[in-house]
């Protein structure tokens, strides 16, 4: 008898119920654990929601076999991330950079890029976004906007301030993902095209940033100590959302009375998840982020997490 243990992107609350989903990584991983669990095998299939929204359980209504449901807000998930970035940091993996954004004094925040609108410098269009024009596909830069102003409140007070975030150093890491990826020859060729797609392509592997100018989300900290300069501000929901499949499991043994090890029994090697077989199911967009910045963040920890055994993913459903 084999352990399998399962897991399906977790889907964003706030996000509208589509069949996409449904289609794309929960269906797929309950046929699975049903075959599996059929079989005789020991299955752990779980799942959540991406929850930093409206709390309301999306998956609820298909009938789906999980184990557990959880949620990225739980108290475990903001734990377990803290106590990641942490490792993270004490490895060096880390970086506090300073960078210019835009902040607009109506709305009391940042503005991420697409949150300000413009003229087009280039084509005129008086909606441009500015990340990019949708009318002449131009990539700007919201400081190319003429008379810029919020899409959130229309405010055209705004002012570019300093603000400092945290960098997650993959590009350090990259030797290691790519070994890895070059290990794994029975996964699909969707997977790994885009894994070595974003791998290899441009500049390679980017440093990304994992902390917002937000108050919603996981709050930032070096594992329980507050992280100085960088009160106020969350990880980035990216940085949380893969944590939660674990913390999902943590979830699961305290909501049916069960106690620590029977949730590292899936997850941690050195306590018996090294027989466990791991298996994802998402979508298309979300291969990036499995095969490259969760396994970044979980091998940078130093810690002996289970890793990803196989990666079933799915173009877009469309009719
Ligand atoms: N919530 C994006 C999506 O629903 C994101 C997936 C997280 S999986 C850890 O496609
Ligand atoms: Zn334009």
């Amino acid at each position: 008898m084999a352990r399998i243990l399962i897991t399906s992107a977790i889907p964003y609350i706030n996000g509208i119920k589509h069949l996409g989903n449904l289609v794309g990584s929960q269906l797929p991983s309950d046929l699975y654990a049903r075959y599996m669990r059929a079989r005789g095998h020991e299955v752990m299939l779980i799942c959540a929601t991406d929850v930093h929204g409206t709390p309301a359980d999306l998956a609820a209504g298909f009938r789906l076999s999980f184990d557990h449901f959880g949620r990225s807000s739980s108290p475990q998930n903001h734990r377990l991330t803290q106590h990641l970035a942490g490792r993270l940091a004490d490895a060096g993996l880390i970086e506090e950079v300073s960078e210019q954004q835009v902040y607009s004094e109506a709305d009391g925040r940042f503005l991420p890029d697409r949150y300000i609108e413009g003229t087009c410098p280039n084509c005129g269009y008086d909606r441009a976004r500015g990340d990019q024009c949708e009318n002449c596909t131009k990539q700007l830069d919201p400081t190319d906007l003429i008379e810029p102003r919020s899409a959130i409140s229309g405010s055209t007070d705004l002012e570019v301030r300093e603000t400092k975030h945290l960098y997650l150093k993959q590009s350090q890491m990259r030797d290691q993902l790519n070994t890895w990826i070059d290990s794994k020859s029975d996964w699909p060729i969707l997977t790994t095209s885009i894994a070595k797609k974003w791998l290899h392509d441009g500049d390679g592997l980017q440093d990304r940033g994992i902390t917002r100018d937000l108050e919603w989300g996981v709050p930032v900290k070096r594992g329980t100590e507050d992280w100085p300069g960088m009160e106020g501000k969350v990880f980035y929901v990216w940085f949380d959302a893969p944590i939660e499949y674990i913390a999902c499991a943590a979830e699961w043994t305290e909501a049916n009375g069960l106690s620590d090890a029977d949730w590292e029994r899936w997850w941690r090697t050195d306590k018996g998840a090294d027989d466990v077989r791991y298996v994802q199911f998402m979508g298309k967009d979300n291969v990036p982020f499995h095969t490259l910045s969760f396994p970044a963040t979980i091998m940078g920890s130093g810690e002996p997490w289970k890793l990803v055994d196989y990666i079933k993913s799915f173009n877009y459903l469309n009719y």
